[in-house]
């Protein structure tokens, strides 16, 4: 067993993804029933490099009652590259939106994408009215550098956060708007009660597999892992572990 696997990836990561990834973990233990969730074997901690970058990738997974899937990945591509990527995966039975953050970054360096959303399933691409009262009364951040959705990106809602944060008071306060999408949507999930009509849990299907066929269009997450375990693997990872859908 590699020191890596040991000590766990974020020992090693630029500190903001450290930061998030224990938020993350903190908060879902504190407010959801975590049980494990069998990840293919696989896949729960993987290396490759075929074109000489080694990528090393950590997968933490766990289901609770109102999710299907909650998922925190950390991964390091040769010696410059971090990646956290977390999506939280309702189950069908639960109309919620889907909890999603990704960040990429130089290690010593600065992060240069931090995107995190709360984002509808709903055919009309808007978010339950608790949610969107909840997060319409928290003040919205600034940031000096702002970045611009790709064209895939139109399954986010109006409250998504995409940025390039520049230094410590912005990365706080990323992390701090995270932390308050992740509050907010655990103490809704917690409380939420089940659909029973196939309608309803029909259409929350449709609205996963939107958000999911429009996620495995992002070409830069694709040639990241493209690079080092081919095309058919990352094939396979895109669909199965990163943004699986029930047909
Ligand atoms: C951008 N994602 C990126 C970038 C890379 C990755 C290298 C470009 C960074 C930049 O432009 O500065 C790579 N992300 C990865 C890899 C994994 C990963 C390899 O998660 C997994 C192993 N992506 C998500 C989720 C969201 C997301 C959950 O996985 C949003 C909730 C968004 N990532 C996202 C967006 C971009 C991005 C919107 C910018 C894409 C663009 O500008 O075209």
């Amino acid at each position: 067993m590699s020191k890596a696997r040991q000590v766990s990836l974020r020992s090693y990561q630029h500190s903001l993804i450290q930061r998030l990834a224990d938020c993350i973990e903190e908060i879902w233990r504190q407010h959801l029933e975590l049980s494990p969730y069998s990840v293919p074997k696989d896949l729960g901690y993987v290396e490759g490099s075929l074109e000489g970058e080694r990528l090393i990738i950590e997968n933490h997974c766990y289901q609770t009652p109102q999710f299907r899937k909650l998922h925190l990945e950390l991964a390091q591509v040769g010696n410059g590259l971090d990646i956290l990527h977390c999506v939280m995966f309702p189950n069908p039975e639960y109309a919620l939106p889907i909890f999603g953050t990704d960040l990429v970054g130089g290690r010593d360096k600065a992060i240069t994408a931090a995107i995190a959303d709360l984002s509808p399933i709903n055919a009309d691409g808007t978010l339950p009215e608790r949610y969107h009262q909840a997060l319409s009364v928290v003040a919205e951040q600034t940031f000096s550098q702002p970045r611009t959705l790709p064209e895939w990106g139109d399954i986010f809602s109006e409250f998504c956060l995409f940025v390039r944060p520049i230094g410590a008071q912005e990365e706080d306060r990323f992390l701090n708007r995270v932390r308050e999408f992740l509050t907010l949507h655990c103490q809704i999930a917690s409380k939420e009660t089940p659909l029973t009509s196939h309608r309803d849990i029909t259409k929350v299907l449709a609205g996963q597999r939107n958000y999911c066929t429009k996620q495995q269009q992002n070409t830069k997450t694709r040639r990241v892992l493209e690079k080092s375990f081919g095309s058919e693997w990352t094939d396979r990872y895109m669909n199965t572990m990163l943004f699986d859908f029930v047909a």
